[in-house]
C-alpha cells in the first residue's frame, strides 16, 4: 500500500534491519527499541489492524514466526504485543506484532 512505511520496508523502498523473512512474514528491528531485543513482525501483504476481517490467520502466522525466531535466538522469555487502535498505542496502520525480550519484566510499550 502506498505511503505505508512497513510496506516500504517489505518492498525494500525503505531500509530496515531485517532479521527474518519467509513467504508471508518479515521481521525487523524496531527503530525505537523498548527492550534490548525489540523486533516487529509484519505480514508482507498490507492489513491495517487486528480489527480487520480475516486478521486471525495473519496473526497466527506472525505468532508462529515469532516463536521460530525466539527459538533460533535462544530466547526463553519474551513478550508478544499487538497494539490495537491509536489510544492503545498503535501508530502504524499496518498490522504488526512486537517481540520484546531482555528487559525488565514490567516493561510496557
Ligand atoms: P505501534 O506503536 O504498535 O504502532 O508500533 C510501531 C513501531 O514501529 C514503533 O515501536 C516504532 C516503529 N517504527 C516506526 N517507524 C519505523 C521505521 O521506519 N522503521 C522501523 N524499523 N521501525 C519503525
Amino acid at each position: 500500500m502506498e505511503d505505508c512505511i512497513f510496506c516500504k520496508i517489505v518492498n525494500r523502498e525503505l531500509p530496515g534491519e531485517i532479521v527474518y523473512e519467509d513467504d508471508r512474514v518479515l521481521a525487523f528491528l524496531d527503530i525505537h527499541p523498548k527492550a534490548p531485543i525489540h523486533l516487529l513482525l509484519v505480514p508482507k501483504s498490507h492489513l491495517a489492524s487486528i480489527q480487520n476481517e480475516g486478521s486471525e490467520d495473519v496473526a497466527g502466522e506472525l505468532v508462529s514466526a515469532a516463536k521460530h525466531i525466539a527459538k533460533e535466538k535462544g530466547l526463553s522469555s519474551y513478550k508478544l504485543v499487538f497494539n490495537v487502535g491509536r489510544e492503545a498505542g498503535q501508530t502504524v496502520n499496518h498490522l504488526h506484532l512486537h517481540l520484546l525480550s531482555g528487559g525488565p519484566s514490567e516493561l510496557t510499550i
